[in-house]
């Protein structure tokens, strides 16, 4: 009896236990399951799709770990994406390569088309899996006399790297090459493609941004990815460029931007370590990054996880084709190069799509010595900088007027410049019932004032004359911290254009003037602040530095600037803003 009674007493205890465990172990198991299935999607707000999904998406294996071939035991010059130094006797062949493409493309030609890279990513990403029928890609490469091993190396990396049945087409458009073998020689690599790669050529020089919307008439894949001829995609770098596309058409992606060095095409990760970066910009329209704000990484759950951007850098990118041509592609009022990625950023969050940076995607892309080219007969035709007209065109377009003023007060000469027509734009605008740019700062740019504030409007700005020398301030070209010069004074503005602000800022274009014992300084103005030091006296001529109550002088014998007791009987310590009009 008492033996039964254990007994019965152990078996009723075991018979608990299992009740109690058995439910546990089935939570846990499908919590796993949930886990791995959660990490094939990418999710957002906008998982509620514009395009139905229908399945649950499977685990694709080989997807996620796309291994391209020919990446295990390469050797040669480049292979794993190292840099390759040139033997010393033909350094000289190396440089004036480098002088006529401001990449060394003699080094270049040495190196595999199809090297190996080193894979970049997050160690994460190699975990990911991707719908299995992600729509068609044509990547879009518009070139302008670039080196043919470069380009030719960007359509192998492509090929080689991306998944078959995604890639519809890599599509060449020479935007009016003048070169012999981009003329000859690669009409001959495109056909050793069988199809694959196909190459239209502009009948007269469009400028990139032209071209660009050329491609994407051109192309036949539901997806279009620009990228810059002188790239190298990594590994399984496209479907997680597509996957939010596929959730969501209005969605723009883009890769993380790698670097590949112009003398020695070394492959660099840009950062490591899990930090990420989004594309901002400065009230002068140059294009910045900045880390992105906890606020935004907090919404994802997973640090490899793409996340939003206000804008980005303008090369690389993947939208849908369609969509791209909803928006009336780029401006076509834009003329060459610049400005076009603020256009389509602004256009696409303003009218309703939204950008998002993946960081499991990433692409190399040599970042030039200098820009080797010219901007041809359309560079011409425009008075002023054709860059800051272009400027002139977005914010016009999509700036509310506040914010219009902050442009102008960074860049005067801009009001100046004849942007053209822009009504085509504005109706545009209206059509697709796009918010406004205080909309945008609110919930997307936001952090943008953190880094560069409203800015207070100018009291001066012009040359900043010398009365005794009549020579003007001079940022000289250099690059900050240095020394400010006196030159002759030339009306182009550029390094002369000063800015003093109500505020007390002198700035010369995104550049702060400041002072100390050594002399005056061209410097990096503290991010987030627009105040300064500076005073200027309309009637003794004075510019005066408050934090040492010094003025501003010029030493008679050496020219040099620095700060001196002020002395209203001293020529040498008067200065006059001469307001200048572009030429
Ligand atoms: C950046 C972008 C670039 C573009 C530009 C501003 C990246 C990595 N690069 O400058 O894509 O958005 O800012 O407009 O974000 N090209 C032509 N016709 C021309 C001039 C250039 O087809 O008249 C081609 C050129 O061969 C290259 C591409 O356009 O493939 C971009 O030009 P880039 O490489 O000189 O521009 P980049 O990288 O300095
Ligand atoms: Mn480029």
């Amino acid at each position: 009896m008492r033996i039964t009674n254990i007994r019965r007493g152990r078996i009723f205890r075991i018979c608990l236990c299992l009740l109690i465990i058995l439910p546990v172990l089935y939570l846990l198991f499908t919590w796993s399951e949930n886990q791995r299935n959660s990490l094939p999607e990418v999710r957002g707000k906008h998982a509620a799709l514009k395009r139905q999904r229908t399945e649950r998406p499977e685990l694709i294996v080989g997807f996620g770990n796309f291994e391209p071939p020919n990446d295990d035991q390469r050797e040669g010059p480049g292979e794993y994406g190292e840099a390759f130094h040139l033997p010393s006797e033909e350094n000289f062949k190396g440089e004036s390569s480098e002088m006529e493409y401001g990449m060394n493309v003699y080094a270049s030609n040495k190196i595999a088309m199809d090297r190996a890279v080193k894979d970049t990513r997050l160690d994460e990403c190699k975990h990911w899996n991707y719908p299995h029928d992600l729509p068609k890609t044509s990547v879009i490469i518009v070139f302008h006399n670039e080196g043919l091993s470069v380009l030719m190396r960007t359509v192998h990396s492509v090929i080689n790297r991306s998944p078959k049945h995604v890639l519809q087409e890599v599509l060449l458009v020479d935007d009016f090459s003048e070169k012999e073998d981009l003329k000859e020689k690669l009409e001959e690599e495109v056909k050793s493609f069988n199809g694959l790669v196909r190459l239209v050529r502009n009948d007269e020089r469009g400028g990139l941004i032209r071209t660009r919307s050329r491609g994407a008439q051109e192309a036949r894949g539901e997806v279009i990815v620009f990228l810059d001829a002188h790239c190298e995609v990594n590994k399984n770098w496209l479907p997680p460029l597509l996957a939010p596309i596929y959730r969501d058409r209005t969605t723009m992606t883009v890769p993380i931007i790698d670097g590949i060095d112009h003398k020695t095409f070394e492959y660099r990760p840009v950062y490591s370590g899990g930090h990420h970066y989004r594309g901002i910009f400065e009230w002068g329209m140059l294009y910045k990054e900045n880390e992105v704000p906890k606020r935004e990484l907090k919404r994802r759950e997973h640090n490899s996880e793409p996340y939003k951007s206000p804008t980005h850098a303008g090369g690389l990118f993947a939208m849908d084709r369609k969509y791209f041509l909803e928006l009336g592609a780029y401006d076509s009022g834009l003329l060459v190069w610049g400005g076009e990625n603020f256009e389509l950023s602004f256009k696409i969050w303003q009218c309703g799509g939204s950008i998002e940076w993946v960081p499991c995607s990433r692409v190399g892309h040599v970042y030039r010595g200098f820009m080797p080219y010219n901007f041809g007969k359309l560079g011409e035709k425009k008075k002023g900088p054709l860059i800051t007209i272009n400027y002139k065109r977005v914010i016009e377009t999509w700036f509310d007027e506040k914010y219009k003023e902050y442009f102008y007060t960074r860049e005067p000469l801009a009001r100046f410049l004849d942007m053209g027509d822009i009504t085509g734009q504005l109706e545009l605008k209206e059509r697709l019932q796009c918010k406004s740019f205080q909309w945008y700062m609110d919930n997307v740019a936001y952090d943008v004032f953190d880094k560069f504030p409203q800015l207070p409007a100018n009291l001066f700005w012009g040359e900043l004359k010398s009365v005794a020398t009549d020579t003007c301030l001079d940022a000289m070209g250099h690059a900050p911290p240095s020394i400010m010069g006196l030159q002759h004074c030339h009306g182009h503005g550029n390094n002369q254009l000063m800015r003093l602000n109500a505020a007390g800022q002198l700035g010369v274009g995104e550049r702060c003037v400041e002072a100390d014992k050594q002399g005056i300084k061209l410097a990096v103005c503290r991010l987030g602040t627009v105040d300064g030091p500076w005073h200027y006296d309309e009637k003794t001529k004075h510019l005066l530095h408050r934090a040492n109550n010094k003025c501003m002088a010029q030493n008679p014998s050496t020219r040099q600037l620095s700060l001196a007791h002020c002395d209203v009987n001293d020529g040498y310590q008067q200065w006059e803003f001469k307001e200048i009009k572009p030429k």
